[in-house]
C-alpha cells in the first residue's frame, strides 16, 4: 500500500517541507539558483496556506536574514533562503545574529552553485559558517536534508545560535522518495525578557562575542556525539576517507556492488568532530578527503591539526581544485575504473543560453546599440538578470556584470573617473534589490550617468517570481530624487524604435543622472503575470 508519508521530493523542497513539519512560522528570502524552489515549494503548500506561514518573497537577501531574525526574536521558528552569493548580501545581519544569539529557532539555508551553473563564482558558505562560529549542516541526499533541517531548528534553539543548512546544486535539484513526519505545532508567541543580547552596542556585544566563544567546545561536542556524524570501519587501513555531503553520495554510488575497504568517517555537521577525526589518522596511512565546493575541511587539516604529508585531496591534485565533483572523478580519485564514459560526445556543440524570441531586453538592445558609433564603446555597466545575456552575440551590448546591483555604482565611479556617457544597465528586480541605493548615491552628486532599467515586471532569470515594485519604480525614483523631465518611459517594440533612440540619445547627452525605464512584460511570463 502506498505510504502517504513519503514523498518525491528535490532537496529544496525536502527543506521547506521540513521546515513546515518542524512547525515554522515563516520563511523567508530571496531568489537565486540553486536555492529558488524552497519557497516556491512553500508558496503552494496546502497546509502552510492553513497555518498562515509566511511565505513572501523579500527585497533582497538582507532584509530576508533581518525579516527571519524578527520573527525567531518574537520566539516563533524561522527560515532564510538563499543562492551561496546572496550570503554576501546577507553578511552583516547573519554574523552579527550568531553575536545576538536567536530565540526561536533560526535555520539560514544556503544553496551552492560549484561549477558555477547559474552564479558569478563558486564559493563554499562552510566558510561563512565558521567564520560566524555557528553550526553548520551539510546534508548527503534528500531525506537528510529534510531530517537535518528538522534537526537544525531543535539545535537552533537548544544553543539558541542560528543554525547553517547548506546545500549544492546536484542535492537542491534531484529528487528522491522522502519519508516525512506529523507537522508540529508552531511555536507560540514568546519574545524575550531581556533584550539586551539582541542590542548589539560595544558593551554588550562584547559579553555575547565572549558567550559564542566559551560555547564553542559545546559544539565541537554536540558534533562528536551527533547522529549525523558517522564512522564506517574498513579492512584496508592505507587510506582513510572523509566524505562530507553530497561527496559521501558520489564516494558510496562507487561501492554499490562491492563494500567500501576504507576506514570512512561521513561528516554531516561541523564544527567538525575531533575526536573521530584524530581516530581516523591514527588508524590509516593516508586520509583522503571528499568535499563538494573549496578545500574547507582539507586546509583544516593540512594547515593546523595534523601532519601535513597525510591528507589527499584538491589541494594535493587527487581531486580537482576547481568545479563540481561527480561519482566517476571520485572513482578516479580512488583509483577505481569509471564503469562508463559519459562525458559529452564533442559532435554535441554547446548551446550558451540566449534571450527569448519576443524579448524585451532585445528590442533595447537593439536601439542601444545603434547609437555605438556616436557614443563610443565600452561604456555600457550592466547587472544580474536575463539581460546579461545582451554580452553575448550578437548582441555584445555591455561591458560589465559583476554584482547584483553594480550596474549604477559601477557607472557612477566611472562618470567620477571621467568617463561620458556612463550608462547602466538593470533589470527591475536587480534594482529594487540593491540599485536604488546606488541610485540615491548618484543622485546627490548629480552624476552626469544614464540608467536603463530594463523593466519586466518580474524576476525572470530564476523562474518568473514576483518583482519587488511593479509599477512603481518611477515612483522610487522620484522619491530617490531623480529630476522629473530626466525620467522617461519608453516601451521597447519595434514600431517605437525610432522613438526610443531619440530618447535615450538626448539622455545620453545630459550631464546629470537621468533614468530611462523600459517597460515590456516578460514574454515567458506574462501569462503568469
Ligand atoms: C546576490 C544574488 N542574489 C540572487 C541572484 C540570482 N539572480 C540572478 S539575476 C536575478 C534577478 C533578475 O531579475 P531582473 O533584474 O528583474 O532581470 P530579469 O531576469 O527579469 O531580466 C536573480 C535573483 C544573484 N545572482 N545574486
Amino acid at each position: 500500500m502506498k505510504n502517504p508519508n513519503i514523498k518525491l521530493l528535490l532537496g529544496d523542497e525536502a527543506v521547506a517541507q521540513a521546515g513546515i513539519d518542524a512547525g515554522i512560522s515563516g520563511f523567508y528570502g530571496y531568489p537565486g539558483t540553486p536555492s529558488t524552489e524552497i519557497i516556491t515549494y512553500a508558496q503552494r503548500s496546502k497546509i502552510a496556506k492553513e497555518r498562515n506561514v509566511h511565505t513572501k518573497w523579500s527585497v533582497n537577501e538582507k532584509t530576508a536574514m533581518e525579516e527571519a531574525l524578527g520573527m525567531s526574536y518574537a520566539g516563533k521558528r524561522s527560515m532564510v533562503t538563499m543562492k551561496h552569493v546572496g550570503l554576501n548580501v546577507a553578511a552583516d545581519a547573519f554574523i552579527n545574529s550568531a553575536i545576538s544569539g536567536v530565540n526561536g529557532g533560526l535555520v539560514v539555508t544556503v544553496a551552492d552553485d560549484p561549477s558555477m551553473h547559474s552564479s558569478q563564482n563558486e564559493q563554499d558558505s562552510r566558510f561563512y559558517g565558521k567564520f560566524a562560529m555557528i553550526p553548520i549542516m551539510e546534508p548527503s541526499t534528500q531525506q537528510e536534508a529534510y531530517d537535518m533541517t528538522r534537526y537544525a531548528f531543535d539545535l537552533s534553539e537548544k544553543v539558541k545560535l542560528p543554525v547553517l543548512l547548506r546545500l549544492t546544486t546536484r542535492l537542491a535539484h534531484s529528487r528522491s522518495g522522502v519519508v516525512t513526519v506529523e507537522p508540529k505545532e508552531q511555536n507560540k508567541l514568546n519574545p524575550p525578557d531581556d533584550t539586551h543580547r539582541f542590542i548589539l552596542l560595544p558593551s554588550n556585544a562584547r559579553g555575547r562575542y565572549a558567550s559564542l566563544v566559551d560555547i564553542q567546545p559545546e559544539l565541537v561536542e554536540i558534533s562528536e556525539n551527533s547522529e549525523y556524524n558517522k564512522y564506517f570501519d574498513g579492512n584496508d587501513t592505507s587510506l582513510g576517507i572523509i566524505s562530507s555531503g553530497i561527496g559521501y553520495t558520489y564516494l558510496m554510488d562507487n561501492f554499490l556492488e562491492t563494500p567500501n575497504p576504507y576506514p570512512t568517517l561521513k561528516i554531516n555537521q561541523y564544527p567538525l568532530p575531533k575526536k573521530m577525526i584524530r581516530d581516523l589518522f591514527q588508524k590509516c596511512d593516508k586520509i583522503l578527503i571528499i568535499e563538494e565546493g573549496y578545500p574547507v575541511i582539507e586546509e583544516l587539516l593540512r594547515n593546523n591539526i595534523f601532519e601535513d604529508n597525510k591528507v589527499l585531496g584538491k589541494l594535493t591534485g587527487d581531486l580537482p581544485r576547481t568545479g563540481e565533483l561527480n561519482s566517476d572523478i571520485v572513482a578516479k580519485s580512488l583509483g577505481l575504473e569509471v564503469a562508463e564514459d559519459i562525458s559529452i560526445p564533442s559532435l554535441v556543440k554547446g548551446r550558451p543560453p540566449a534571450m527569448c524570441v519576443g524579448c524585451g531586453h532585445r528590442d533595447l538592445y537593439d536601439e542601444l546599440n545603434t547609437l555605438t558609433k556616436e557614443i563610443g564603446r565600452r561604456r555600457v555597466f550592466s547587472d544580474i538578470g536575463c539581460y546579461t545575456l545582451g554580452a553575448l552575440p550578437p548582441y555584445e551590448a555591455i561591458d560589465t556584470c559583476i554584482d547584483m546591483g553594480a550596474s549604477i555604482t559601477m557607472a557612477k565611479g566611472a562618470a567620477d573617473a571621467g568617463i561620458f556617457p556612463a550608462i547602466a544597465v538593470i533589470g527591475d528586480s536587480t534594482f529594487t534589490h540593491s540599485g536604488i541605493t546606488g541610485l540615491l548615491d548618484a543622485v546627490n552628486e548629480n552624476s552626469p550617468i544614464t540608467i536603463l532599467i530594463s523593466d519586466n515586471y518580474t524576476t525572470a532569470m530564476t523562474g518568473g517570481q514576483d518583482t519587488a515594485a511593479t509599477g512603481r519604480i518611477a515612483e522610487i525614483c522620484r522619491g530617490v530624487g531623480v529630476k522629473e523631465e530626466h525620467l522617461k518611459l519608453i516601451i521597447p517594440l519595434k514600431k517605437n524604435m525610432e522613438k526610443n533612440i531619440e530618447i535615450i540619445r538626448n539622455e545620453i547627452n545630459y550631464q546629470g543622472v537621468s533614468v530611462i525605464i523600459a517597460q515590456r512584460e516578460c514574454v515567458k511570463f506574462y501569462k503568469k503575470m
